[in-house]
């Protein structure tokens, strides 16, 4: 990868923050590819002749960290796709790097991040979503059990990648906790004013 022809955003946030739901937004508005690092883990998971199908499995129903060799190639299969076959650039690095080896190895391997953006949001609120969306989204993460240990993992493990982006002046945070359009608009504000 060339620094110069790519960009990479990586979006961070306790689970439930609400990831996901904005990049669908942003890439709708700028010319981003959208890249989740859980769905391209539940993707292989699901995958037949997966080698790596039950390790996936276990560690997600853990809320465990997939070791990164496994979901670093993954992301970088990703971006050569769309790179050739869709011939973009721009990417939203959704969900990772969730620890800080992750984002040290990341940015050697492909290129460094231009900045992070950060879902702030108290548990409480990422309780209440994750239970609502376990009534239907069939992921094995969105039960209770699960997501206390997603929380603990987050707050211990991945939350320290933020702080060491907030040391390198690269994040742009933003509360989660109003409407999806009302964080939206913040969100544009920022895409606006600094890739377009
Ligand atoms: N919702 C969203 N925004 C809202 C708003 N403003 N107001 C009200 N409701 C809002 O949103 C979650 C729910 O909240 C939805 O129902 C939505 O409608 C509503 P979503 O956009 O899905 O939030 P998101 O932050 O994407 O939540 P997600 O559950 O995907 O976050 P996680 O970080 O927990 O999950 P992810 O898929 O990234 O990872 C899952 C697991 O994979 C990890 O626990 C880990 O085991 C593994 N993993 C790795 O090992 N390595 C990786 O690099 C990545 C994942
Ligand atoms: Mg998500």
């Amino acid at each position: 990868f060339d620094q110069k022809d790519v960009t990479v955003v990586f979006v961070l946030g306790g689970p439930g923050a609400g990831k996901g739901t904005q990049c669908a937004k942003i890439k709708e508005d700028f010319d981003f590819v959208h890249l989740s690092a859980g769905d391209l883990l539940r993707e292989e998971q699901q995958r037949e002749g997966s080698q790596y199908g039950e390790l996936i499995k276990s560690y997600i129903k853990d809320g465990l960290i997939v070791p990164m060799e496994v979901t670093i190639v993954l992301l970088e299969n990703a971006m050569k796709e769309a790179m050739k076959k869709e011939n973009k650039s721009r990417f939203l690095i959704d969900g990772f790097p969730r620890k800080l080896d992750q984002a040290v190895k990341f940015e050697e391997a492909v290129v460094p991040c231009q900045f992070v953006l950060y879902f702030e949001c108290p548990e409480e609120v990422l309780l209440k979503r994750l239970l609502k969306r376990g009534e239907s989204s069939g992921r094995i993460d969105d039960n209770i059990e699960s997501i206390k240990k997603r929380f603990r993992v987050f707050a211990d493990t991945s939350f320290p990648v933020i702080e060491e982006y907030e040391t390198q002046g690269k994040v742009k945070k933003l509360s989660c906790e109003n409407s999806v359009d009302g964080v939206y608009d913040e969100v544009k504000n920022i895409f606006n004013n600094l890739v377009k």
